[in-house]
């Protein structure tokens, strides 16, 4: 099978919500040369990306998104060693602290920023998902952590951003900290709206923005 197909094949296993096909799949895309970037972002991101159209359509419903979810994930498992560069000695660049804000479950674009940032030297302190306001400001206070990453995927979680970012002005922490926004509802318009420092719309740009802002070519 060529590797179009494959990548093909992956998106519709996602899409239809099968995660031993995706896992067996992407073990293939790997074996056949594909590399680890490519197949999230052509393959499972693509999948992920029309189920949530089927799920706005009203054409797929929670447990559809759910099993959608599951079949990225172990496609994500396989890959994210090879993302994070597993096994090799980088230098640290800065300190990241991560997560995705409070009332947001949606982990799987943040994973992939982690594991990008990760794979080009910086050291992250992910936080997780659901993370309250002052768990952010509090591992920025006692890490004195170079960055903050804040990830929202819901229109009704995206404000959390913004209180993060008057908590870390009220905590005197503004001026320390570089915060980066991000989360398929946001733009550069809001980033700028909030007085983030910077917005990226995909992993790969996340550590471009990370790596500008750090002042690394
Ligand atoms: C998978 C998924 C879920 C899974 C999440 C599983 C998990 N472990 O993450 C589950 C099933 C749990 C879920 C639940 C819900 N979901 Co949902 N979900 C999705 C879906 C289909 C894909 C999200 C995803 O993983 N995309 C793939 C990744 C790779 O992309 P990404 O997240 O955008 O991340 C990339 C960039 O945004 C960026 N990025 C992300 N974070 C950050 C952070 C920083 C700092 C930076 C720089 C960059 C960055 O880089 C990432 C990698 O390239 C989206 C649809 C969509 N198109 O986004 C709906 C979607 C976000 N969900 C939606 C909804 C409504 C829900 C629920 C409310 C459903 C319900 N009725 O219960 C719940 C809410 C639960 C909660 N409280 O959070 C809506 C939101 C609508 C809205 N306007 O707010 C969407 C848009 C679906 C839709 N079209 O209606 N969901």
């Amino acid at each position: 099978m060529d590797t179009e197909a494959l990548l093909a094949e992956i998106r519709a296993a996602v899409l239809d919500g099968e995660p031993s096909l995706v896992k067996s799949l992407t073990e293939k895309a790997l074996e056949a040369g594909l590399p680890a970037l490519t197949i999230v972002s052509e393959g499972l991101t693509e999948g992920i990306r029309r189920v949530g159209e089927e799920f706005q359509k009203g054409a797929y419903f929670l447990p559809d998104l759910v099993r959608g979810a599951q079949s990225m994930e172990i496609g994500l498992e396989v890959l994210q060693p090879l993302l994070a560069g597993a096994g090799e000695e980088r230098p640290t660049h800065a300190r990241i602290v991560l997560g995705t804000v409070h009332g947001d479950l949606h982990s799987i674009g943040k994973n992939i920023v982690a594991a990008m940032l990760k794979a080009s030297g910086f050291a992250v302190d992910d936080l997780g998902v659901n993370v309250p306001v002052e768990v952010f400001v509090d591992k920025v206070r006692d890490t004195e952590a170079a960055f903050l990453g804040l990830s929202a995927l819901l229109t009704t979680t995206v404000h959390q951003q913004e209180a993060v970012i008057k908590a870390l002005e009220a905590a005197g922490l503004r001026s320390k900290v570089k915060v980066l926004l991000g989360g398929a509802p946001i733009d550069q318009d809001w980033a700028d709206r909030v007085g983030a420092d910077g917005f990226a719309p995909d992993a790969a740009r996340a550590v471009e923005v990370a790596r500008e802002l750090a002042g690394i070519r």
